[in-house]
């Protein structure tokens, strides 16, 4: 099934976020994660696309992008879409952690707590560094309001098996969680499980 990514719209507040008209009720798919953590990134290995923008400067998201997927069959796309996409705004980095505390209660708070449509939220930890307490304090938060989440560990082509396994196993004794998916956006390895895992929430 080929899948072609549409554009919609960047929210900076909930009056904004796509309605219904727009969305048909598609089920939606949130990627979360600290600034730099390779959401944008992720996106595009998914999309096969560069239709996320990916930044190199962390903090470039300020905004919850949001993207309509349309199955594409016989060369024709569906007018309603399949799935939609929402790339949030990173957290945690130090030069603007002030302006993130101020967007978390105003427009991404009420995002994860009254969506509607949201079926998966994608938590995005890095298997590089050592397991980060904002990375807890959003995997807790998800943990108690009962939302389905599931974690990834972004940027695995950059460490050996034997490195990854022990960071991962790290990850998920700090974060108190059973799993964490490897990926990563360079090679697209755990690309095809993260996608078993997101139309399975779609159907
Ligand atoms: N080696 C490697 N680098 C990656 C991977 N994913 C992302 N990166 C790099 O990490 C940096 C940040 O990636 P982004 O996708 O922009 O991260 P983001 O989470 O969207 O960042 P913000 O929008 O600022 O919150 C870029 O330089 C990417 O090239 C990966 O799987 N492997
Ligand atoms: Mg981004």
């Amino acid at each position: 099934m080929r899948l072609q990514p549409v554009f919609l719209l960047s929210a900076t507040s909930p009056d904004h976020f796509p309605s219904e008209a727009k969305t048909h009720n598609a089920p939606e798919v949130a990627f979360l994660g600290r600034s730099n953590v390779g959401k944008s990134s992720l996106i595009n290995a998914l999309l096969g696309s560069k239709e996320a923008r990916v930044s190199s400067t962390p903090g470039r998201t300020r905004a919850i992008n949001f993207f309509a997927l349309h199955e594409v069959s016989g060369g024709r796309q569906k007018a309603v879409p399949a799935l939609i996409f929402a790339d949030l705004p990173g957290y945690g980095y130090a030069k603007i952690s002030k302006s993130i505390s101020a967007e978390w209660p105003l427009f991404i708070e009420p995002y994860l707590a009254e969506r509607v449509p949201l079926a998966l939220c994608v938590c995005l930890v890095d298997t590089n560094i050592p397991p980060q307490p904002s990375d807890t304090q959003l995997i807790t938060y998800f943990k108690q309001t009962q939302r389905p989440f599931l974690v990834v560990g972004t940027k695995a082509d950059r460490l050996s098996n034997n490195v990854l396994g022990k960071n991962l196993a790290a990850l998920k004794r700090e974060h108190e969680i059973e799993e964490i998916l490897p990926v990563s956006a360079k090679t697209s390895s755990g690309i095809p499980a993260l996608w078993q895992r997101i139309q399975q929430v779609a159907e």
